[in-house]
């Protein structure tokens, strides 16, 4: 690779050693690059013994644990920040000198890239929420039809090791890159077909502090496309650059050109329906799709919307929408037989993603079933107020928990009181007590997890453990019961 042989005699530091940082080390590695790797833990790795094995296989690198090596940072030519690492809290802003390049890994494979004798092409997705439903439901179009796609990222892939295990003859004609706010803050160099800010609403606000900060990072992926894939009912969604190609998504009725929802029959004897439309082309009925919710239309509709700009057929795509059933953690049902509607939606890290669950599944509950929500954990700086309307009119009963619970609770009308609880078990304990036949206890926290669990996954799985065990102990129960009934009569 020609245009990294100008990294040759530069002071390379990688800072962190999580799942970007390794991969940073992975590809500058196969460059024949010297860098150093620092991370402010003290082991990083799950072991002294990982650790001595990535010194057998890069010998090149030097590995500093402990503590972010001021001097190491302070002369380093080019640094490779993984996303996670709030660099201004960090104190790091400051130690970079003028000349050093700042990047992220995202940028350091739009820098390569960018290069290649024919670039990989790219679909980029950001936004507040729905971003991994999107990209995973577009991967899943392309495979079946065929389109040769990979998808990286934020949802979990770094994107540098695409240059580290594939060879140009195996390249993949398109990247499906899910990101983040971190992630754009240091990306500036990406040429993507088309690129999406989904939505828009209270997320990171611990590190960006205002949502002026946040939304502007989010625009930020604008200029790095030819065209513009927006949301036209969500302001802060659309692009800043002049006489950029847009194509929108939204609820209500589209012009020509644009994606939309519109109230029709197929045919006179059917009764209308919501169906996603383009323009006055009708797709398909929203009641034909797995994924529900009006968050899930607007989904569905980003996800055409990115594919048409690629050049992939509507038809091929509206037959293959409904072969997507969704990802783990994000309103599933548990399976029960109590009776009740037990959904994980352990995902829902921030606000808007609580209000799209509620606003989705409340209205698909008959007038006499409760709603009980299980909410709480770390808001990272979020303004819950949003949630207000909602707690009032579709909420029962909140169940709150973890870091952030008690401000959740505050928010519950005086006549319709929150309880406080320390675990989730003991949530779903109190959930269990309180809920009837037809009843939905949802967990969505509205907030992430990282204070109580190792992240959002363990904390759905917990909560689907609970739930399971609640089964089984029911069922116990009632065989110990028609022994009981049993043995009494007999007594009789
Ligand atoms: N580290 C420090 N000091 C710090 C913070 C981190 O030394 O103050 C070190 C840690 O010890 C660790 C490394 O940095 O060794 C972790 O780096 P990282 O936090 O950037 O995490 P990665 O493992 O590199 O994963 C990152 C993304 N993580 C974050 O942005 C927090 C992953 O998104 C992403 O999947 C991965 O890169 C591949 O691209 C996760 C995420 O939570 C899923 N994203 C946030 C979200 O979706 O809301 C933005
Ligand atoms: P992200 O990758 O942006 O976190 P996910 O697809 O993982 O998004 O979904 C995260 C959470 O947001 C889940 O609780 C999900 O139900 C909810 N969600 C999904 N799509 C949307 C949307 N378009 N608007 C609001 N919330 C959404």
């Amino acid at each position: 690779m020609t245009w990294l042989t100008a990294f040759k005699d530069k002071k390379i530091v990688v800072l962190g050693a999580g799942m970007t940082g390794l991969s940073c080390l992975r590809f500058l590695h196969a460059q024949n690059l010297s860098i150093a790797v620092n991370d402010s833990r003290v082991m990083p790795f799950s072991s002294e013994a990982e650790l001595a094995q990535y010194q057998i296989d890069f010998p090149h690198a030097t590995f500093i644990f402990g503590q972010w090596d001021q001097a190491l940072i302070a002369n380093a030519d080019i640094i490779v920040a993984s996303p996670g690492i709030d660099l201004d809290k960090e104190g790091i802003t400051t130690l970079i000198n003028n000349n050093c390049q700042l990047i992220g890994d995202i940028e350091l494979f739009c820098l390569v890239n960018n290069r290649l004798p024919t670039p990989m092409q790219m679909l980029a997705v950001t936004g507040s929420n729905g971003k991994s439903t999107v990209v995973s439901l577009l991967a899943h179009l392309a495979k079946k039809l065929g389109v040769n796609a990979v998808l990286v990222g934020n949802i979990g892939e770094p994107i540098l090791d695409l240059l580290v295990t594939t060879n140009s003859a195996e390249q993949p004609e398109l990247v499906i890159v899910e990101l983040s706010s971190f992630q754009l803050e240091t990306l500036t160099s990406m040429k993507a077909i088309a690129a999406s800010v989904l939505n828009l609403s209270d997320d990171h606000l611990d590190r960006h502090k205002t949502l002026a900060v946040y939304q502007a990072l989010k625009q930020g992926i604008y200029p790095q496309a030819q065209i513009a894939v927006i949301s036209r009912e969500d302001k802060a969604t659309q692009s800043l650059v002049a006489q950029q190609s847009t194509i929108s998504f939204g609820l209500s009725k589209p012009e020509s050109g644009h994606f939309g929802l519109a109230l029709i029959s197929i045919n006179e004897a059917e009764e209308a329906k919501q169906t996603l439309m383009f323009g006055e082309q009708a797709l398909i009925a929203l009641d034909e799709l797995p994924l529900a919710g009006m968050h899930n239309a607007l989904n569905y509709m980003a996800a055409l919307a990115l594919g048409y700009t690629a050049g992939w057929s509507l038809s091929a795509m509206t037959n293959n929408l409904a072969g997507f059933t969704g990802l783990a953690h994000r309103c599933q049902r548990v399976s029960s037989e109590d009776g009740i509607q037990w959904i994980n939606d352990s995902k829902a890290t921030n606000v808007g993603a609580t209000l799209a669950a509620i606003s989705g599944l409340a209205p698909t509950l008959n007038q006499q079933n409760k709603l009980i929500l299980i909410a709480g954990g770390d808001g990272k700086g979020a303004d819950f107020a949003p949630l207000v309307p909602v707690l009032n009119s579709q909420v029962s009963q909140l169940i709150t928990l973890g870091k952030d619970g008690s401000e959740i609770a505050a928010l519950a009308n005086t006549t319709n009181k929150a309880i406080e609880v320390n675990t989730l078990a003991e949530a779903i304990e109190q959930a269990n007590k309180i809920a009837n036949r037809g009843d939905m206890v949802l967990l969505s926290p509205a907030c992430a997890s990282i204070d109580m669990f190792k992240n959002y996954m363990v904390r759905g799985e917990q909560f689907i453990a609970s739930v399971t065990q609640l089964q089984v102990a029911s069922n116990v129960n009632e065989k110990a019961n028609v022994k009981k009934d049993t043995k009494e009569a007999a007594c009789r």
